[in-house]
């Protein structure tokens, strides 16, 4: 069971520290745990002798999946910088890190038996800056980083809309047989694969084996949201062709949650991403579910008006309304035990370097990973915030910026 494989003690006496776990992952946590008691008791000590507090904790986490998604595709982040954040969501015991490798603005990762999607898809970002694309040694290296880190990539190709890259990189891909112009704008919804052409499935098939091949990971991300332009009889035969394919290199399909309307096998993971206010019209019954609400968990959502990057079609998104909810119980008409965790994700048509990055994740992203790993009779919001309040110091001495939000008595 994941929280025994994730479980740690950590004793702390009077002079000796010991971590105990049935696993390396156990205890990799464990160390994460104590990492950040002497850094921050460092930084906060009146002297230089560095005396850490004494006890003993018993820690396990309360969710399988505790997510962080990047899109690389808006505008892209470099491997240093992802590793740079990995690093970071690994110390707050995040385990899974979702790739968001492809949308209508760029195509970020090297296929080699369709080569023109990096040389030409990956030239392209949001603002009309030179984009970029991974290498597959590039990916590989990213997931190993990762894996070393115990976070497991989950690489998305979104499908069938959210496809303008691919469309402008090769013709035939396009009903019309002609390739589309590069897009810079941030529109949703325009773009569609072409669902009745034998290429397209070629396209998918290859697509899926070359990134599966690098990707030791569980789950495959179709994508499947905001498709607009395609009709919905024509999305769910694309979407039952597509799961067949995922399913022929042995990943467990995931896809944002208008998924819902394809044939999906049982074990599918759909992410939720609806605002509040449209809970109660969107209620996926029949699968697993990653809740990524945007209400609640979009950390491209502005913090308040004065934030300086970032969007609020779904609303202001503080630091206590980021950490003050329960996934089993956020959205009355599901079922709490199809929830296996939660996601929070970074879209990047406002974000264009790494302090962008860090200044909409941190500190909203602590709180998440406090939630995926705490159960909720055991959180609330004054402790969280008076823990909260030592980790800007912890990020400072780290050179990451933070939203220094007033709701927080920053130490
Ligand atoms: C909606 S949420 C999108 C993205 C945008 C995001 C901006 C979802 C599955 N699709 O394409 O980047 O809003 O907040």
């Amino acid at each position: 069971k994941f929280d025994e494989v994730e479980a740690y003690e950590l004793e702390i006496e009077s002079d000796e520290v010991n971590i105990k776990a049935g696993t390396a992952e156990g205890i990799y946590r464990g160390i994460k745990t104590l990492e950040q008691l002497v850094v921050l008791s460092h930084l906060h000590a009146n002297s230089n002798f560095l005396s850490l507090p004494g006890g003993e904790i018993e820690d396990h986490p309360s969710f399988e999946y505790r997510g962080a998604m990047l899109d690389v595709a808006r505008h892209f982040f470099s491997v240093a910088d992802v590793k740079r954040y990995i690093d970071l969501l690994s110390s707050y015991k995040i385990n899974f890190l979702h790739f968001h490798l492809s949308d209508d603005q760029g195509w970020r990762i090297e296929i080699k038996s369709w080569p023109k999607l990096a040389e030409i898809g990956g030239q392209s970002e949001v603002g009309g800056g030179t984009g970029g694309f991974y290498t597959q040694e590039d990916f590989r290296e990213i997931v190993q980083y990762a894996k070393d880190r115990f976070i497991t990539i989950v690489p998305e190709i979104d499908l069938p809309g959210h496809t303008n890259a691919a469309l402008a990189s090769y013709a035939e891909l396009n009903c019309n047989g002609k390739a589309t112009e590069l897009y810079t704008g941030i529109e949703v919804g325009f773009s569609t694969l072409c669902v009745d052409k034998e290429e397209t499935y070629e396209f998918v098939e290859d697509v899926i084996r070359e990134i599966s091949e690098m990707s030791p990971g569980p789950y495959f991300h179709i994508g499947g949201d905001e498709s607009h332009v395609t009709p919905e009889e024509d999305f769910n035969r694309f979407m039952d062709r597509t799961l067949e394919i995922v399913k022929k290199y042995d990943k467990i399909p995931m896809g944002w949650y208008e998924l819902i309307t394809a044939d999906i096998p049982e074990e599918t993971l759909l992410q939720y991403w609806a605002k509040s206010a449209d809970f109660s019209k969107v209620i996926p019954k029949k699968s697993k579910i990653l809740m990524s609400s945007a209400s609640y968990n979009y950390l491209d959502m502005k913090y308040d008006s004065i934030t300086p990057l970032g969007l609020h079609w779904a609303g202001y998104l503080p630091v206590k309304k980021a950490y003050d909810w329960d996934p089993r119980s956020l959205v009355p008409d599901l079922d709490a035990d199809q929830i296996i965790g939660l996601e929070a994700p970074l879209w990047t048509e406002t974000i264009e370097d790494f302090d962008d990055l860090a200044l909409m994740a941190f500190p909203r992203i602590i709180g998440h990973a406090e939630i995926g790993w705490t159960p909720k009779k055991r959180r609330n919001w004054e402790d969280y915030s008076q823990r909260l309040s030592y980790h800007g110091s912890l990020l400072d001495h780290l050179e990451v910026k933070y939203y220094g939000a007033e709701e927080i008595d920053w130490k």
